[in-house]
């Protein structure tokens, strides 16, 4: 029990109380259908359900409200006119804070998102179609995702910090005929040429598109290209636009991420069950009382950003900040200044943002206010103790509760966290199941472990805002999450349960690294590397960095002939970023004659784990690889020392 912290006492925590919540929670997995149609109330909907889940994890089919009609754009905006038209919906803070925001009131954001609508419509954009939006961090990347589900075309967002080579990937998969994007964007002074990037992705090979919608953002000069682009403004229109009633299983939005193989999932959502789902843990995670300023520092092109910037407090009615830029710009007291800005009531950010800002000190946190702050939200990767009782003491001043969240693209929202007035936190730990969740620990045999235990972390049954396919791919969906442990889903995290019943994440067990809260798996890292002309062989693990929580290192052979140098490592780190991104920038290089394999020619990626994470003197038994004397020259070799 020592490990508890107190529990500050909530200022408004009017939504579940402890013992609210240990009634609630037997009930919704005692009665899921029940429980399940009572929180669907929450939406309007053209037809009210009166299925709950229909559901099976072999074979693998997830449906939910199987019999309900509704539309999430009329849920999140339209729904909101009769009583809080005035209300403020979205605050815009630009990556300049000299620079003119804006603030949409939910009556100007219907406007707008009709504007964006009829902009789609007058493309040719029709139900079912889908849609890439690669935008910057402003207000017209949530009207795009809305836009989308106002006339029931399937959204994929793609992140802006993706190369054009990575979105002409994530075009091309789920054969995408449009595009949205902006001139250019900004982070941290910084332009990204968005349009740009859209140009270069579509230049390549085999990418085509009938459509380019441009907002313009900065103003930057740009190509247009004739009867391929258009100018937002030149589209968009005020004339009515109904929304599209769609059934509760027609597919709401795609979003790619990583895996341990192979290219990055197509993860398909639909319209019931993550409606539902984001609304019902959007509400009690946070807490949100009428009238409070929310803010998720994430971005559109992640899962949070879909569920807790556009979907979850918007269907909820609350105002949400969106912000362009980043946590060290102009200084790194930014946060702080939004959060004084806009009289931010709830934060909602990730573990190597505090990290980050914690290195800078604490006066550039306690020179600003913050008593609008109330309840912290944390995310994206396990939160070390260290940075945990930094955000609470000098962020929320102890002030403020923790809700330390755990989920995954695939499952849509919230799955395990403290509730806010309903648990005491512990540093570390993300807490107790939210409602509907099942979790359960098995090793890697798949025996069912009892207790206090650590394992591998899987759920027995569905729930709402449960992903249903990897789109165009079901296959690939069951292999990839629910093969591994026959009937159950897989998280790929591995987790221990205490004697309080609280769970701790401790990361992933698979061969996807999680930097700076992005997930990546090494496969396409070392796909990227391999693509080089004078690589020959590759292997990618993570190792633990202080700022990023993990770091990419990677293993690297030669092809006959080539000589390593360090202008080879800056060009090899230019190529991956080429291929994908910044954000997967090896941080380091060890070129080596060969790869540890056993004689069956697999690569031992625990050997390198070791190495890379500067703990070779526990490498285990090194005894059935093809040249032992190989791990000697690696560790030799290693970079990061
Ligand atoms: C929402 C999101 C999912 C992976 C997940 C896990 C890690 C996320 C966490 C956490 C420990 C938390 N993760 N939240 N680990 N504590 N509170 O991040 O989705 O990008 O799909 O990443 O992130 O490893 O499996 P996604």
């Amino acid at each position: 029990m020592s490990d508890f912290v107190g529990r500050p006492a909530p200022q408004t925590g009017t939504h579940c109380k402890p013992k609210q919540y240990d009634a609630l929670y037997r009930q919704s997995v005692e009665d899921p259908d029940g429980f399940w149609l009572e929180q669907a109330r929450r939406l309007d909907w053209y037809k009210q359900p009166t299925v709950g889940g229909s559901w099976s994890f072999d074979p693998v089919d997830i449906k939910w409200y199987t019999d309900g009609s509704l539309n999430l754009c009329h849920n999140a905006v339209d729904r909101h006119l009769a009583d809080r038209a005035d209300q403020v919906a979205l605050i815009f803070e630009p990556d300049d804070p000299a620079s003119a925001g804006r603030s949409l009131t939910y009556s100007e954001l219907h406007g707008e998102v009709i504007g964006m609508a009829n902009a789609l419509k007058a493309m040719g954009v029709g139900k079912g179609d889908r849609v890439t939006i690669y935008m910057p961090m402003v207000i017209e990347g949530v009207l795009s995702m809305l836009a989308c589900a106002r006339i029931g075309a399937i959204h994929s967002v793609v992140f802006g910090g993706f190369s054009p080579e990575a979105l002409a990937g994530r075009i091309t998969d789920c054969q995408s005929r449009y595009v949205i994007t902006a001139d250019t964007g900004l982070r941290g002074s910084k332009v990204v040429p968005l349009k740009a990037n859209v140009d270069a992705a579509l230049a390549l090979d085999g990418v085509d598109v009938d459509g380019v919608l441009v907002v313009r953002h900065t103003g930057a000069a740009i190509n247009m290209l004739e009867g391929r682009d258009h100018w937002f403004d030149d589209l968009k229109s005020d004339v009515d636009c109904p929304c599209e009633p769609m059934a509760a299983e027609d597919p709401l939005f795609i979003l790619y991420t990583s895996g341990s193989t192979g290219q990055p999932k197509g993860v398909l959502h639909t319209t019931g069950g993550y409606g539902v789902w984001t609304a019902t843990t959007f509400n009690y995670v946070f807490d949100y009382q009428p009238g409070e300023v929310f803010w998720c520092t994430a971005d559109i092109g992640w899962v949070t950003g879909h569920s807790y910037i556009v979907y979850g407090p918007l269907i909820n009615g609350a105002t949400g900040v969106v912000f362009e830029g980043v946590p060290n710009y102009p200084d790194h007291g930014r946060f702080w200044d939004i959060v004084d800005k806009h009289q931010v009531n709830i934060l909602y950010t990730a573990p190597t943002a505090i990290r980050a800002l914690m290195r800078e000190g604490d006066d550039f946190v306690t020179s600003r206010d913050r008593s609008s702050l109330r309840l912290l939200g944390s995310v994206g990767e396990p939160i070390n103790p260290e940075a945990w009782r930094w955000y609470f003491e000098v962020v929320g001043d102890k002030r403020c509760p923790i809700v330390d969240t755990w989920w995954q693209t695939e499952t849509g929202g919230v799955m395990i966290t403290t509730l806010p007035s309903a648990h005491d936190m512990k540093p570390g730990s993300a807490g107790k199941p939210f409602f509907g969740i099942q979790p359960q620990l098995v090793d890697n045999e798949g025996a069912v472990l009892d207790g206090a235990i650590e394992g591998n972390l899987c759920i027995t049954h569905s729930w709402p805002g449960q992903a249903r396919s990897v789109y165009g791919d079901h296959d690939r969906f069951d292999q990839t999450y629910f093969s591994t442990y026959r009937g159950k889903y897989f998280t790929g995290d591995g987790c221990r349960r205490d004697g309080d019943q609280y769970y701790w994440i401790t990361g992933r067990v698979d061969d996807v690294i999680n930097v700076s809260g992005h997930r990546m798996g090494t496969a396409e890292v070392e796909s990227a590397l391999v693509l080089h002309d004078k690589v020959a062989e590759s292997a990618v693990v993570g190792y633990p960095h202080d700022i990023k929580g993990q770091g990419i290192y990677c293993y690297v052979t030669l092809n006959a002939g080539e000589e390593h140098s360090e202008q080879l490592f800056a060009e090899l780190r230019a190529h991956v970023r080429k291929e994908i991104g910044p954000i997967a920038s090896p941080d380091h290089i060890q070129f080596t004659d060969g790869l540890p394999k056993t004689r069956s020619g697999k690569i031992m990626r625990r050997i390198l784990r070791k190495i890379a994470e500067n703990d070779y003197g526990a490498l285990g038994d090194t005894s059935t690889l093809a040249d032992p004397s190989l791990v000697d020259r690696l560790i030799e070799g290693r970079q990061n020392r």
